[in-house]
């Protein structure tokens, strides 16, 4: 089964475009774990999963967040990966990229250890630094298209050949996914920037957007701008206002709660 067959399937199973982004920040986690258990980040990220996995089409793991752990970091990372039920996506967030033989390990790393079914690339380098991550036929690279932060004009909108760069990132998203494993990244903070991507990339091209809650995007426009006629392959990423809902022991049904509350506003658009 390629990803986006099996994203197709779990969005169907558990009618969701949510992926909780699992951001573990030792800031951030409620107090208590620290004092009731040896292993909070991994405490947290199982409650986390066990209250959320009906409700999501997958999860997305931002490395910076486990890199920063160190070695233990990387032990959560894996253990994280292999907990998720089989069914649901897992995009590893690294926004990878480099000169080809370099990229080349970074799939590696990615795909066949880590196993993931979709990451995030950068693709500032050009077809060479993204090429050996598109030629893994049943994974997904999510490639940086128009990013959700307040500086992401300072590149992405500068007008060249008549359009913003953003555009042509888009169609080469399109050329690039000549085996169907290109997706492409747009912040849920741009709406009008995502109905133009979308309409650039067409029907069959996943859109992972990130920037709803702490960024303050709008999850209706991202609806209507974002899916494709099927109401489909588009993945909504929450991480913050998700999995930092509650901070006592509660704080798991709290994410359950938001989690819901997130999927019914999304549903009522799709329909
Ligand atoms: P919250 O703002 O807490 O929901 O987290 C957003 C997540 O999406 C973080 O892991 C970001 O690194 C990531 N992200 C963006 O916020 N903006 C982007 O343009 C791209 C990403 C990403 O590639 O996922």
């Amino acid at each position: 089964m390629n990803f986006k067959e099996k994203l197709q399937k779990i969005v169907e199973k558990n009618n969701s475009l949510l992926c909780v982004g699992l951001d573990i920040d030792p800031e951030k986690i409620p107090r208590f774990l620290f004092k009731t258990s040896k292993t909070p980040y991994w405490d947290f990220n199982k409650t986390i999963i066990d209250s959320t996995s009906d409700l999501v089409c997958g999860y997305k793991l931002n490395m910076a967040f486990y890199e920063a752990l160190g070695i233990q970091g990387w032990e959560l990372l894996e253990k994280t990966i292999q907990y998720i039920p089989k069914d649901l996506v897992i995009v590893l967030d690294g926004k990878r990229n480099d000169i080809g033989n370099t990229a080349e390990k970074y799939a590696q790393s990615l795909f066949e250890q880590l196993k993931t079914d979709a990451i995030t690339v950068n693709p500032y380098l050009g077809l060479d630094g993204v090429k050996p991550f598109l030629k893994y036929k049943d994974k997904c690279s999510f490639i940086l298209c128009r990013t959700s932060n307040p500086s992401a004009k300072e590149f992405q909108d500068l007008e060249t050949n008549g359009k913003p760069l953003y555009e042509h990132v888009a169609l080469k998203i399109k050329e690039w996914n000549k085996i169907g494993t290109c997706g492409a990244v747009v912040g849920a903070t741009y709406p009008g920037e995502l109905k133009k991507i979308r309409e650039i990339l067409g029907e069959d091209i996943p859109i992972l957007i990130p920037g709803i809650g702490e960024q303050g995007g709008d999850v209706e426009k991202t609806v209507k701008n974002g899916i494709n006629e099927k109401g489909t392959i588009a993945i909504i990423n929450v991480s913050r206002n998700i999995i930092y809902a509650g901070s006592d022991r509660n704080f798991a049904n709290k994410s359950k709660e938001y989690s819901k509350k997130i999927v019914n506003q999304i549903n009522k658009i799709r329909r």
